[in-house]
């Protein structure tokens, strides 16, 4: 468990395991919860830290999350390191002391397992509540904010929204957690990829009232990941998503924007350093490691920025 390698990519399986481990390991900082299940009826777990009790702090929350879409492996053990570096090998304190963390490494279990066997490049969940043609939702599409006004409503699409927001039991355990927790969650970290980019709502073009801040700090943040990043990678983009990407409604990050989370990206980590199209979301394995040290340098810097503002 202390030595936890960062050199492959782990199965839902293994990481299930893991954080039942480690929640007994470290009892301490670590609660496990098991949130709820995935159509498919996987666990979805996701473990808060806190060095006191995590329901009676008022510290700011940092929550954060990757795999929503499936095929994005590499957020996977990006956000393994986070954990490692957060519960195992503590070196900068202080982002437990004052932090509380909620990190949900599956968002999107059934989808992940799939991309492990028939189908790798899969993006949304497994539903096949959509008639016989068709599996799958964008869980990216399915929150509540200007649900469906650019998204599709085609089941085959790839970015199809579901039937109402938060039609997906994905995306309600997502909703549950900004319910629980939305006052405290002063960041929000959507991690996707790819395209080394640091994105922020809303999906529309217009951007949040604190929209000039949002931009400083993803700017902040991005600055910290290139000044560590591999030489065979673009520096990141920052920018509203509409402007940089496309428009897309629906999503997670506009959610937490949407219900008061005051600092809310999605995050989108480099593709395969060869990566043209659907290779980009192939694994380097040797970047792997790098990707998650790179992240954490970017997750540090928007932790430590909402602590002290
Ligand atoms: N990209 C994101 C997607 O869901 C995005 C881009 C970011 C959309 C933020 C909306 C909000 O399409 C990937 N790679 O998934
Ligand atoms: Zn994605």
């Amino acid at each position: 468990l202390d030595s936890l390698p960062f050199d492959q990519i782990y199965t839902y399986h293994q990481v299930d395991t893991f954080l039942d481990m480690l929640a007994e390991a470290y009892p301490e900082t670590v609660t496990l919860v098991n949130a709820g299940k995935s159509f498919e009826g996987r666990d979805i777990k996701y473990i808060k830290i806190s060095t006191s009790n995590f329901e009676d702090t008022n510290k700011p929350i940092v929550f954060m999350e990757s795999l929503l879409h499936a095929r994005e492996w590499i957020t996977l053990p990006a956000t393994l390191y986070a954990i490692h570096k957060l519960v195992i090998d503590v070196t900068e304190q202080d982002l437990v002391r004052d932090i509380d963390w909620i990190i949900l490494p599956i968002a999107n279990p059934d989808g992940y397992v799939h991309t492990h066997g028939e189908f790798r490049l899969w993006r949304k969940n497994r539903s096949t509540n959509y008639g016989p043609l068709c599996v799958g939702v964008d869980l990216n599409r399915n929150f509540d904010i200007h649900w469906s006004q650019a998204s599709s409503s085609i089941v085959c699409s790839d970015t199809f929204h579901g039937a109402s927001p938060f039609s997906e039991p994905e995306t309600a355990i997502i909703k549950s957690i900004f319910d629980q927790y939305g006052d405290r969650i002063e960041l929000f970290l959507d991690i996707h990829s790819f395209g080394s980019m640091i994105l922020y709502g809303y999906g529309n073009g217009v951007l949040p009232p604190n929209g000039l801040l949002v931009h400083l700090v993803g700017v902040q943040m991005a600055q910290a990941i290139d000044a560590v990043k591999m030489s065979w990678n673009n520096d990141y983009i920052v920018g509203n998503v509409a402007l940089v990407l496309y428009q897309a409604s629906g999503s997670a990050g506009d959610y937490a924007q949407s219900v008061g989370v005051p600092y809310s990206y999605t995050y989108e980590l480099p593709g395969h350093r060869f990566g043209i199209g659907g290779f980009g979301f192939f694994v380097d394995p040797a970047f792997i490691e790098q990707a998650g040290f790179e992240t954490f340098e970017g997750i540090k810097t928007g932790a430590r920025y909402v602590r002290d503002n």
